[in-house]
């Protein structure tokens, strides 16, 4: 006998094996898988027609026909990994949402920007006017002792003037109170005790920072505000020195056309002390409800620093003098850009925020 029945066994293999590489998706795969590799493929129907061949023959035969039979089986599993593959690409390409149609179909998306927010702004002003004049810009601590806050600052405990101030205070009593600043003129005392320790007199400084009072939030009023504190402790200051600076600060920072007054005052840590009123911007004087019809609006106070802050931080008066002042960084934004209620900063109202960003 011969091995007749698989003359053209090579012949049917490359068919097959050119129909399997024809496939063109899983759908025509499955389809197709019966008559490629099935019980009706003609590798099935040569498999049977063995049966005439001799043992021997059929043996050698049996072989051939399996390695056909492997190579179909590969070039088939091969091919389904391939159309898997596209599948699933094809399936994601049609998924994938292009944002940059949407913002060309119509929908514009704003980008985000930086945006310091106009108390940073303001403070940068006021921190580059103030060093135009000769100042340093130095920092202080939020959370401070009873002492910086009020006892060094000549303002013993049960003093009428704490009243001043209305305080969050975060521990109580023993061994002293820990209060969140009510004001920045603590970081007064901490720089004239650096001053002190590193025996670096004479001190011109200003102290950007954020102040906390029980205050009910209204036109001029936050419960969380910041303030700039200034001072200045040298040979032969006068009180002519601390108008000057606070006059020729205004014009830098408000314009010409903003008059300003000093009205006596009082502050324990000072002496004699002033109240620093500017003109209204929003009513330029006439009176309106933001300056509850005064035609004046108080941005800080200041005075002489007084002998017994001297004492608490070792400065010798006789051969010292000095004066200090705090203004409102929040006030002065109000009125340098004429806002009607101080409330505006802190709603975080978009239309507000991107006037200034
Ligand atoms: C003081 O805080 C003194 N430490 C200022 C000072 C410094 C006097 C150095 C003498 C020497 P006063 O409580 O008046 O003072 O506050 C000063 C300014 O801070 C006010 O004029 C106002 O501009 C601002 N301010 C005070 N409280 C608030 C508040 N709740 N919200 C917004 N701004 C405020």
């Amino acid at each position: 006998m011969s091995d007749e029945p698989l003359a053209h066994l090579d012949t049917h293999v490359e068919e097959l094996l050119a129909a399997v590489e024809a496939l063109n998706s899983l759908e025509e795969l499955i389809a197709s898988e019966p008559s490629l590799v099935g019980k009706r493929s003609v590798l099935s129907s040569l498999q049977k027609s063995l049966g005439s061949l001799s043992p021997e023959e059929r043996r050698d035969a049996g072989a051939r026909l399996q390695e056909a039979r492997r190579r179909v089986d590969e070039a088939l599993r091969v091919r389904r990994v391939a159309l898997e593959q596209a599948a699933r690409d094809a399936e994601l390409a049609a998924d994938y949402l292009d944002l940059g149609d949407v913002v060309a179909g119509g929908v514009e998306v704003p980008l985000g920007v930086g945006h310091p927010g106009i108390v940073a702004l303001t403070q940068y002003a006021l921190e580059e006017v103030f060093v135009g004049m000769g100042f340093r810009v130095e920092d202080g601590p939020e959370v401070e002792s009873d002492w910086y806050n009020f006892e060094a600052l000549n303002i013993p405990p049960a003093h009428p003037a704490r009243g001043m101030w209305d305080t969050f205070y975060l521990e109580l009593g023993e061994p002293e109170s820990v209060v969140l600043r009510t004001h920045t003129s603590p970081t007064q005392i901490h720089l004239m005790e650096r001053a002190v320790a590193e025996n670096s007199l004479p001190l011109h400084a200003v102290m950007p920072g954020r102040c906390y009072r029980r205050d009910t939030p209204d036109a001029r009023h936050l419960a969380s505000f910041h303030q700039i504190e200034g001072i200045v402790v040298d040979r032969g200051i006068t009180f002519a020195d601390l108008a000057g600076t606070i006059d020729t600060f205004t014009r830098a920072y408000f314009g010409p056309d903003i008059d300003s007054r000093l009205r006596p005052g009082y502050f324990p840590f000072t002496e004699p002390s002033a109240e620093f009123e500017i003109t209204c911007t929003l009513c330029r004087g006439e009176g309106c409800r933001t300056c509850s019809q005064t035609g004046w609006i108080e941005l800080g106070g200041c005075g002489m620093i007084d002998p017994a802050v001297f004492d608490a931080v070792g400065i010798d008066a006789g051969e010292w003098s000095g004066f200090a002042f705090g203004f409102g960084i929040d006030r002065c934004a109000q009125m340098r850009h004429e806002i009607a209620d101080m409330r505006a900063l802190i709603e975080n109202d978009v239309r507000f925020l991107r006037q200034f960003s």
